[in-house]
C-alpha cells in the first residue's frame, strides 16, 4: 500500500497502438528523465525499475476500423496483465509507465486477478477526461485507448483477448473523476451499466474533497483494493500540454494534488498507471514532471506533516 513505506515495480509500457496519434511509445522514456524512480526512493521506498516490456502483436487478429491495431493492442494487453499480476503477487506495487491508456486493459485485468486471489473486491478510481467506455461497436474512431474500462468491465463487443474466465471489475466500483468529454453511444453505456462518473460539474458543485471522500468510503467498507489510472488529459491543457487529446475546462493543478495527497493517507491504493504523455507534443518536459510530482504526493511527499482528517 501507498502509506508505510512500499516495494514499487515500474512497467515501462511503450505503447501507442492504442492511440489515434503517435508518441506515447516515449511516454515512458520521458517519466524516467523527469526523474520518478529516483523522486520515489528518496520518499523512502524501494524502487524496483523492471524496464520496458517487450510487445509483440497477437497474429490472431486482424485489425479493423472499429479495432484499430488489434493485434499490437492484444498482444500488449496480454504481456502486461500478467506482468502486472506478477509484480502485485509478489508483494509489490505496480506503477505503469505509459503508453497510451489501452494499456489498462492489461494492468486492470492483471489486478482483477490478482485482487479476486485475496479475495478482496476491486476498485478502480478513472482520472480522465474521457470515460473510455467505449466497445469496438459503440466506438466512433475505433481507437483502443477509448476502450479500456468497457474491455476489463467484461461489456459485449470483444475478441477473446485475455481468457474466457478471466477476473472482471464491475461497473459499480469504478469511479470517474474530471469526465468532460463523452461520445454519444458511450454516454448510454455509462447510464446502462452504472459506472459511477462525477465530471467536471460535479468537481465544482462540490469540491473535488467531497468526491473523493465518497470514492475512498467505498473502497475502505468494502475492504478494497484501489487501482488508479491517471490520464494526462484529466489536467487542464494549460497544465499538462503533452497528451494528443487535450480537452478544455480540467483539473487544476492544486486539485490533482489533494487527490494524490488523499489517496496516500488512505493507504487502498495497490496500483497506478500513469498514461497517455506525448512527449513529442510536451512543453519542455512540462507534462512528465507534473506527472512526477503527482505520483511523489501520492506516494508519501507532504509540505507539512499533516494527514487528512476524517469526514
Ligand atoms: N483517452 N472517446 C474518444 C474515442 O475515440 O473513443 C476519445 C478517447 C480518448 C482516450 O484519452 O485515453
Ligand atoms: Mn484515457
Ligand atoms: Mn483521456
Ligand atoms: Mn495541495
Amino acid at each position: 500500500m501507498t502509506q508505510s513505506p512500499a516495494s514499487i515495480t515500474l512497467i515501462g509500457v511503450p505503447f501507442e497502438g492504442g492511440a489515434g496519434r503517435g508518441g506515447c511509445a516515449m511516454g515512458p522514456a520521458a517519466l524516467r528523465l523527469s526523474g520518478i524512480a529516483e523522486t520515489l526512493a528518496d520518499l523512502g521506498h524501494t524502487v524496483v525499475d523492471q524496464g520496458d516490456l517487450v510487445l509483440d502483436a497477437a497474429s490472431e487478429f486482424e485489425s479493423t476500423a472499429a479495432a484499430k491495431e488489434l493485434p499490437r493492442v492484444a498482444g500488449m494487453t496480454r504481456v502486461l496483465s500478467e506482468a502486472t499480476y506478477a509484480a502485485a503477487a509478489k508483494g509489490t506495487l505496480p506503477v505503469m509507465l505509459g503508453g497510451d491508456h489501452s494499456l489498462s486493459m492489461g494492468s486492470v485485468s492483471g489486478m482483477a486477478r490478482y485482487a479476486a486471489s485475496v479475495k478482496r473486491p476491486l476498485f478502480v478510481l478513472w482520472l480522465d477526461a474521457h470515460a473510455d467506455f467505449n466497445t469496438p461497436t459503440s466506438s466512433p474512431s475505433g481507437n483502443m485507448h477509448g476502450m479500456p474500462v468497457a474491455f476489463f468491465c467484461g461489456l459485449d463487443g470483444f475478441p477473446q483477448i485475455l481468457p474466457a474466465e478471466r477476473d472482471l471489475v464491475m461497473p459499480k466500483n469504478v469511479f470517474q473523476i474530471g469526465i468532460r468529454s463523452v461520445d454519444t453511444n458511450e454516454r448510454d453505456l455509462i447510464g446502462k451499466h452504472g459506472v459511477q462518473v462525477f465530471d467536471m460539474r460535479a468537481i465544482d458543485e462540490n469540491g473535488i474533497a467531497a468526491i473523493v471522500r465518497q470514492v475512498l468510503r467505498a473502497v475502505v467498507e468494502s475492504d478494497g483494493l484501489l487501482h488508479v489510472s491517471l490520464d494526462v488529459d484529466f489536467l487542464d491543457p494549460e497544465v499538462a500540454p503533452g497528451v494528443g487529446t487535450t480537452v478544455p475546462g480540467g483539473a487544476t493543478f492544486r486539485e490533482a494534488h489533494l487527490i494524490m495527497e488523499m489517496l496516500h493517507d488512505s493507504g487502498v491504493v495497490a496500483s497506478l498507471d500513469i498514461v497517455e504523455l506525448n512527449p513529442f507534443l510536451d512543453d519542455r518536459g512540462k507534462s512528465a514532471r507534473v506527472m512526477t510530482e503527482l505520483t511523489a504526493s501520492l506516494f508519501g511527499r507532504r509540505i507539512l506533516d499533516r494527514q487528512t482528517q476524517p469526514a
